[in-house]
C-alpha cells in the first residue's frame, strides 16, 4: 500500500562514493592524455635545480598524494567536464565559443585551478605562475589548439596539481633537513 508520508529530502538520498570519485578522477586524466608520469615530469622541472638528488618515483608518489584530495578531484573533474561538454559543443553560447576557443578573457580556467594550489600553500601558487608562463612538456602538448580536442581547463589543472606536488615536495624536505639537524637550541 502507497504511504503518504512526508517526502525524504534529496540529500539524505544522496550518498557519495568517494572511491568512485577517486577512481573516476584518474580515469579521466588517462582518457584526456595526461599521465602522472607526463605531470612528474614538469614537478622534475620545477624542482631539480633546488632538489637535485630528486627521483621521478619521488614526484610520481607527491602526484598521488596531492590527486588524492577531494578539493583536487573535485576541480579535475569540473573542469573535464567543461572541457568535453565545449569539444561536444553542448554548453550555451556564448560560453560554449569562450571555452572553446580558449578565450583570452575568460579566467575561469585559472581560477579553478587555482582551488587545488589553494591547498598546499603559497610556493604552489608561485610554482603555478612559473609553469603557466614558460608551459614545459605535457602543457606545451595541451595547449597546441590544433587537435581536435578542447583543454581550456585541464592545461590549468595540470599546471596546478605539478604545482601542488612541487609545493609538498619542498614542505616535505624542509622537514626532514629539520629532523636531521633537530630543534634549535635555546
Ligand atoms: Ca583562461
Ligand atoms: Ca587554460
Amino acid at each position: 500500500m502507497e504511504t503518504r508520508g512526508e517526502p525524504v529530502a534529496k540529500s539524505k538520498l544522496y550518498s557519495l562514493n568517494s572511491g568512485i570519485v577517486a577512481s573516476t578522477t584518474k580515469e579521466w586524466l588517462a582518457k584526456r592524455g595526461v599521465t602522472v608520469s607526463q605531470i612528474a615530469e614538469l614537478v622534475m622541472f620545477l624542482q631539480q635545480s633546488y632538489y637535485p638528488s630528486l627521483t621521478l618515483e619521488e614526484c610520481e608518489q607527491n602526484i598521488e598524494a596531492v590527486l588524492s584530495k577531494r578539493e583536487v578531484q573535485n576541480a579535475v573533474l569540473t573542469g573535464i567536464q567543461l572541457d568535453m561538454l565545449a569539444e561536444e559543443g553542448k554548453l550555451l553560447t556564448p560560453l560554449q565559443e569562450m571555452i572553446e576557443n580558449d578565450e583570452g578573457l575568460y579566467g575561469c580556467d585559472e581560477i579553478l585551478a587555482l582551488s587545488i594550489v589553494n591547498v598546499y600553500g603559497s610556493i604552489g601558487l608561485t610554482n603555478f605562475g612559473y609553469v603557466d608562463k614558460l608551459k614545459p612538456g605535457i602543457l606545451k602538448v595541451l595547449n597546441d589548439k590544433e587537435g581536435e580536442q578542447c583543454h581550456t581547463f585541464l592545461d590549468d589543472i595540470v599546471g596546478a596539481i605539478a604545482a601542488s606536488a612541487s609545493s609538498r615536495i619542498a614542505h616535505r624536505k624542509q622537514a626532514e633537513i629539520e629532523e636531521v639537524i633537530g630543534p634549535p637550541l635555546d
